[in-house]
């Protein structure tokens, strides 16, 4: 791949190390910075080949003739979707790296287990020098509902299970997972029932947003569990609070909210059942050096006419 050539690429907020990173693969990478591409000169339009996006991609991509790619820094692209936000005929990649299931498995398994066995209650006995703790039941009789099985979901379903977990996973189509009872959307009821933790690792789609609400609450066991780790605007927030004062769920993290980061006003802050975690589930183990060989392939790719690899499928939303 053409990777020694000059290869004019557009963002707005790439953190210095990324491009540092980026040029040990591609040396020759010109960087231009603009959240809209209407601020550059006419020839700088022109070269542009690629832009590279956290959050919101620069306005009005259409001015840039050869725009080829535009590559998302994380594994959801939701805010890319937005109509009219990147030209019809220019493809979407996102990162996909093993380490973000790995991650996200770590933080997942850590919410999960700190719910099962009661860890926030540890803390409390431990402060009244009380000695001893309550018997946290079987693993094996408790049930983890994850809904969104790609790479990560599959990733996290296979480590609960092999603790001895229940482990059910539901996915827009059917899929089979080792050791997983999966199950799809015609059946979001049954895979709901009874379940002590629902975990949120959905894409947001306009099928998914909204879905965790007190509908989907209400067909948990008493006092389930809710993690949310997909994207803020899966949780109807105005539903939480009510379904955590009827004892519909016992306690909720959520690592994504709508408004990030939320007011200082915001209840969730001052609620004890709930845990923020500031979106950061899954990004403690990716570096720079994790991701630029996959995004310097894909410059490369584009440089010589070729389709980019992890595409996103605009149809599905992901
Ligand atoms: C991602 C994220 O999409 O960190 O990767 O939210």
């Amino acid at each position: 791949l053409s990777l020694a050539a000059e290869i004019h690429i557009l963002t707005c907020n790439l953190p210095l190390s990324y491009i540092a990173a980026l040029r040990t693969q591609a040396p020759n990478i010109v960087v231009h910075r603009a959240t809209d591409a209407g601020e550059l000169g006419e020839e700088a339009r022109k070269t542009i080949l690629a832009a590279l996006v956290w959050g919101m991609p620069p306005h009005r991509l259409h001015l840039l003739p050869k725009l080829a790619l535009v590559q998302g820094m994380g594994a959801g692209v939701d805010r890319l979707l937005t109509p009219g936000t990147v030209p019809e005929h220019v493809p979407i990649a996102r990162i996909s790296n093993e380490l973000q299931g790995v991650a996200m498995t770590e933080y997942v398994l850590l919410h999960v287990l700190r719910q099962h066995r009661s860890l926030q209650a540890a803390f409390d006995r431990h402060q009244r020098r009380e000695w001893g703790g309550p018997d946290s039941g079987y693993v094996g009789t408790r049930v983890i509902g994850v809904m969104g099985l790609g790479e990560i979901g599959r990733r996290v379903c296979r480590s609960a299970a092999a603790i001895g977990f229940q482990v059910r996973g539901l996915s827009r189509t059917q899929k089979a997972v080792e050791g997983v009872q999966c199950f799809d959307p015609g059946s979001f009821d049954r895979f709901l029932e009874g379940c002590q933790h629902l975990v949120c690792l959905l894409p947001l789609t306009p099928e998914t947003g909204g879905i965790l609400n007190s509908r989907t609450f209400d067909r948990l066991a008493m006092g389930a569990f809710l993690i949310n780790a997909g994207r803020g605007a899966h949780l109807v927030e105005a539903d939480l609070i009510p379904a955590l004062d009827s004892g519909r769920l016992g306690g909720a993290t959520l690592d994504v909210l709508v408004d990030e980061p939320p007011p200082a006003g915001h209840t969730f802050w001052s609620d004890s059942r709930i845990l923020l975690t500031g979106h950061s589930a899954a990004a403690s183990y990716l570096a720079a050096e994790d991701v630029a060989p996959q995004i310097a392939g894909n410059l490369g790719r584009v440089a010589a006419g070729l389709v980019p690899r992890d595409l996103v499928d605009r149809r599905k939303g992901y």
